[in-house]
């Protein structure tokens, strides 16, 4: 590639939470101007890079990410300038090199992400290519199916539902868009539902809604009964998947269902809870059923439960090869949640995607609970392949931008655009 790298700049954003972020602004020298936007974590894991906050209570209650910023302007900036932004591995090597800690500590995982992904579009928009082509090549034409999380708890809501996200998988439908419609549908169907009974249509961080429910299982009811109204089969046109996102309350006595009063379980006890949920309701995936620090649980839960249902490791993974190798050799789960910025940079995420294709494994590529306008992922998940995205609600801006660059990019690939569902061939 001709162009080089002229300038880098960052600058203090606000996410989908109303918490600082960070932006970072490329310019090459050729006059392309690209902008990238990091995401944000709430239920993060204890391994994921680490997230640059200044600290400083008295901006944003310490929340802050000037010092991040300013890692990207003057540590940076200086370091990448005149680099072919094309030569994304050397790019992402030389701010590893820089930091030199295992974490991202030294930079901010959060300096080093936004200059990433601001670099590869900045390099797609100067050869003329959209993104996902940029990154994927001619190949990249399989748009994903979404897991939509319409029922939101654990830390993302303040209600009484232990686990974190109930999702809809509208996997049966023939296209991207018409998949997208049904999990529109279904979602006004379940507001009417929750609306009905007396319930609230608050919706949580990702645009879900947070009704305080008796118990957790009527978050699968709910669903299937507005799947139904909606006038779409359960399981076979649209499933469920869940993200309990047990890390979230497991304690030294067990896992403390805490917000539904609901006891305290150990691992056995809730790999019995979800193999009694799979048989009651359309449930197609399961994200870190037991906490991250229950591996040996994963691997009894995977034996038991992998050849009926996606057991998909996030927390466990943190989107770092150093975990989902030892995930492959302990056969700990078949799937990977796929975060940028729990690793960190385009390239390392990339490596991940590379091991789990290895070991014949689903990777599912997945937004933050503290999102912003930028829509890369969309662009990332069709580059990669897999097939699934996790995008949140269908509803708030920060979530459907995303969908809405899905069906611009299907539009744009018009007949060569694939859909199928992972679960039905595989
Ligand atoms: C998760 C994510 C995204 P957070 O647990 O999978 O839905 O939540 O970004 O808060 O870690
Ligand atoms: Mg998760």
């Amino acid at each position: 590639m001709q162009a080089r790298i002229a300038a880098i700049n960052a600058m203090e954003i606000l996410d989908s939470r109303g918490n600082p972020t960070v932006r970072v602004i490329v310019r090459l020298d050729d006059g392309t101007i690209a902008q990238a936007s990091v995401p944000s974590g709430a239920s993060t894991g204890e391994y994921e890079a680490l997230e640059l906050r200044d600290g400083d209570k008295k901006r944003y209650g310490g929340k802050g990410v000037l010092k991040a910023v300013t890692n990207v302007n003057e540590l940076i900036a200086p370091k990448l300038k005149g680099m072919d932004p094309s030569r994304q591995g050397e790019v992402d090597r030389t701010m590893l090199d820089l930091d030199g800690t295992a974490d991202k500590s030294k930079l901010g995982a959060n300096a080093v992400l936004g200059v990433s992904m601001a670099v590869a579009r900045a390099a797609a928009q100067s050869c003329g290519l959209p993104l996902y082509a940029y990154l994927g090549g001619a190949g990249a034409r399989r748009l994903p199916v979404p897991m939509m999380n319409v029922i939101n708890g654990g830390t993302h809501a303040d209600n009484s539902v232990d686990f974190q996200e109930f999702m809809l998988m509208p996997h049966g439908a023939p296209s991207f868009s018409e998949s997208l419609r049904a999990g529109a549908e279904v979602f006004h169907a379940l507001k009417s539902i929750i609306h009905k009974r007396g319930m609230s249509t608050g919706v949580g961080d990702e645009g879900g809604f947070a009704p305080d429910l008796p118990n957790n299982e009527a978050g699968c009811e709910l669903i299937v009964e507005a799947i139904k109204a909606a006038g779409y089969a359960p399981g076979k046109d649209v499933a469920i998947a869940l993200d309990p996102a047990t890390s979230a309350f497991a304690t030294d006595a067990g896992y403390d269902l805490a917000k539904s009063k609901g006891g305290v379980k150990n691992s056995a006890e809730m790999t019995a809870l979800w193999e009694k949920w799979i048989g009651d309701f359309p449930i197609v995936s399961i994200e870190d059923p037991l906490s991250e620090h229950d591996w040996s649980g994963f691997t009894a839960l995977t034996a038991k439960l992998g050849g009926r249902c996606q057991i998909v490791g996030d927390d466990l993974y943190v989107t770092n090869t150093r975990f989902v190798a030892r995930g492959i050799k302990e056969s700990a789960s078949n799937a990977v949640l796929i975060k940028l910025n729990q690793i960190g940079s385009v390239s390392e995420t990339i490596e991940t995607i590379e091991m789990c294709r290895r070991a014949g494994w689903r990777y599912i590529v997945s937004h933050r609970s503290g999102e912003t306008e930028d829509s890369f992922i969309a662009d990332f998940v069709v580059a990669m392949g897999g097939g699934q995205i996790k995008t949140g609600s269908l509803c708030r801006s920060e979530r459907i931008a995303k969908y809405n660059r899905l069906l611009e990019i299907e539009r744009e690939l018009g007949a060569a655009a694939q859909f199928e569902s992972p679960f039905t061939t595989a």
